[in-house]
């Protein structure tokens, strides 16, 4: 259905994590993140721009993503007139990398034609394979393996159906023991955020006897090559996350035997057209897919399972409540888990979830718009 960009409004917020989140590249306390919201006839679409405070999860940060949107995305789409949302990605394709930042308008632009044509999301993008999705948590380094184990005995008794832990050198192998040891049959995978290289093979084959579903993204960021050495050697899949931008990247990891898993952001990967495309490329391969997470808030988190909602999402993903990252969320409702470890998938117009416009004004502190003339 064909829309004009009116307006393009940016809001930047910031709201503390209830714990804090640690990789191996760092210890988040507090996210700063921005909302794009994309307008046509008063009606507003939503995106989350979903990169981190500092570029270290990949090049993009914050800050730098606020310039980006000011200075190339937003004079890019504004006053522009889109035949689908599908056509919102080549307005900022002359753009090289910084996916997270096009991501948000991208999304923004999808939200609002669901919006404007007063279906749900999951239908415009094709999904609607299942009326549930399957839930696992990501949780992040502790200080002790007894803080961990408490955490992990509280969200599979909340009934989420996979852990999945951060790993990094020094807290991998006996730590993953002690969790294989206290929950011997759950669904466990660890996640290295490129943390080792290849010289660590032999270190990481001692992962293969704890049964893990897989281990995600062990080498550098930007290294498909040596994950096909590595997936050689291990019994364990390899999933890759921060390695797969594109959905050439996701045919060259496969044909390469880098991965036997891929985990899809949306974001990392610029938005829903190419998720779409990630998706349909390890759809026919056989690959299995499952959604990351990012510590959205609940715009984000939204979009995220809308595209959960596609066939290859078999896998458990890094979908879970609100009220596991934030004391209040930006949507109502916020997204909750029932008791089985999924979240029902609504039919409402759009990402499905209103903004909680005040207590979004209430925790924003930078707002700029932009009208075409
Ligand atoms: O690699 O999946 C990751 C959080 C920040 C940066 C990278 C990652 C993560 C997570 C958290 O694992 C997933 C979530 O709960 O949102
Ligand atoms: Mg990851």
């Amino acid at each position: 259905m064909e829309f004009k960009i009116d307006q393009v409004r940016l809001h930047w917020i910031e709201m503390p994590l209830v714990h804090f989140f640690e990789t191996s590249f760092g210890r988040t306390y507090s996210r700063k993140m921005i909302l794009v919201e994309a307008v046509c006839g008063g009606v507003s679409g939503w995106g989350e721009v979903t990169c981190g405070e500092h570029p270290f999860y990949n090049e993009e940060w914050t800050e730098g993503a606020w310039r980006l949107l000011r200075e190339y995305i937003v004079p890019a789409t504004l006053g522009k007139t889109l035949g689908s949302a599908a056509e919102a990605g080549r307005l900022t394709a002359g753009m090289k990398g910084h996916r997270m930042a096009r991501g948000g308008m991208e999304a923004a632009c999808w939200d609002l034609e669901a919006r404007l044509a007063g279906v749900p999301l999951w239908k415009l993008i094709g999904g609607g394979a299942r009326k549930e999705i399957p839930c696992g948590v990501s949780i992040g380094i502790q200080d002790s393996v007894e803080q961990l184990l408490g955490k992990i005995r509280r969200e599979v008794e909340a009934g989420y159906q996979r852990i999945k832990i951060k790993i990094k050198p020094g807290w991998d192998v006996d730590v993953i023991r002690a969790v294989r040891r206290e929950f011997p049959s759950i669904l466990l995978m660890a996640d290295a955020n490129s943390a080792y290289t290849l010289g660590d093979i032999e270190h990481l084959k001692r992962l293969d006897e704890f049964n893990l579903m897989m281990i995600e993204q062990p080498l550098a960021h930007d290294e498909i090559i040596d994950h096909a050495r590595l997936q050689a050697a291990l019994s364990t899949p390899i999933c890759l996350d921060e390695c797969i931008r594109t959905a050439h990247h996701a045919e060259q990891a496969i044909r390469l035997g880098a991965c036997r898993i891929v985990n899809i952001k949306l974001g990392r990967v610029g938005g829903f057209a190419e998720a779409i495309r990630v998706h349909d490329v390890c759809a026919a391969h056989g690959i299995p897919v499952w959604s990351g997470g990012m510590l959205e808030c609940g715009v984000g988190r939204a979009h995220n399972i809308a595209m959960a909602t596609l066939p290859n999402f078999t896998l458990p993903g890094d979908i879970s409540a609100s009220r596991r990252y934030w004391r209040r969320d930006v949507i109502d409702p916020w997204v909750e888990v029932t008791p089985r470890g999924t979240i029902e998938v609504g039919a409402e117009p759009g990402f499905g979830y209103r903004l909680d416009l005040d207590f979004l004004a209430s925790v924003r502190t930078r707002e700029e718009t932009f009208s075409a003339q």
